[in-house]
């Protein structure tokens, strides 16, 4: 995938601050600190075009960029994180969850989990409510990077039985770009609405 241009739009706290639905677009989910941001850069080969953070809880706003001028990619808050107060975990879900049920020209999500650790509670109803929602959906397994060969396998098995998966979930670093081409080549036919 070749990246012309790449471009912030704007970093929305409320759903009258969405730039128009005109463009197609992906969004980007998963718990706080499991490298969303960090695989949007990663795809788009922009280092730092997506702020990223070792402390969770640094994407709070949803934020719009547009690519080639042709589609929007879509950095969500992450959900689970557990030092936010329940007010702010509260407001965070009403944004997202209205995004994600309402948005006109939303093609597809990305839901991210942790390689290294099994997905949560909260991955599982993420997972079905978006099954619910009909919406396409595809989860990527980042950070292998910090898995050994060997144990790999298991951990996928562990997240593709936990969330019910129908096939395995697509490996991915943001930091050496493995799965890049990979998952590139499931977002390209969601966005230029082949089936
Ligand atoms: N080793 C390794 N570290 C990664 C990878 N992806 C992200 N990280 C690191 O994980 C931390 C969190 O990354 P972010 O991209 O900010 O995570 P996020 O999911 O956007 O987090 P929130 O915005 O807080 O929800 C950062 O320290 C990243 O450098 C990866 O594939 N491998
Ligand atoms: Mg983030």
């Amino acid at each position: 995938m070749k990246i012309v241009s790449a471009e912030f739009v704007i970093s929305a706290a409320a759903p009258a601050q969405f730039p128009p639905s005109v463009l197609p677009e992906v969004a980007f989910a998963g718990k706080s600190n499991v490298g969303k941001s960090s695989v949007i850069n990663c795809l788009l080969q922009r280092k730092k075009l997506v702020k990223t953070s070792s402390t969770p809880g640094k994407t709070q706003m949803i934020n719009f960029f547009v690519i080639n001028g042709a589609f929007h990619v879509v950095d969500l808050p992450g959900y689970g994180f557990a030092k936010a107060p329940k007010s702010i975990q509260a407001g965070w879900a009403r944004l997202v969850e209205g995004y994600i049920a309402s948005r006109d020209r939303l093609k597809g999500l990305v839901l991210i989990v942790d390689i290294r650790h099994p997905p949560t509670a909260l991955d599982a109803q993420v997972k079905d409510w978006l099954g619910q929602l009909g919406r396409p959906f595809l989860v990527v397994a980042n950070k292998v990077d910090q898995v050994s060969t060997n144990a790999l396998r298991g951990h996928l098995r562990q997240i593709a039985d936990d969330l019910e998966l129908p096939e395995s979930p697509l490996l991915f670093s943001a930091k050496t770009g493995a799965g890049r081409d990979e998952l590139w080549a499931k977002l390209l036919p969601w966005l230029e609405g082949r089936p």
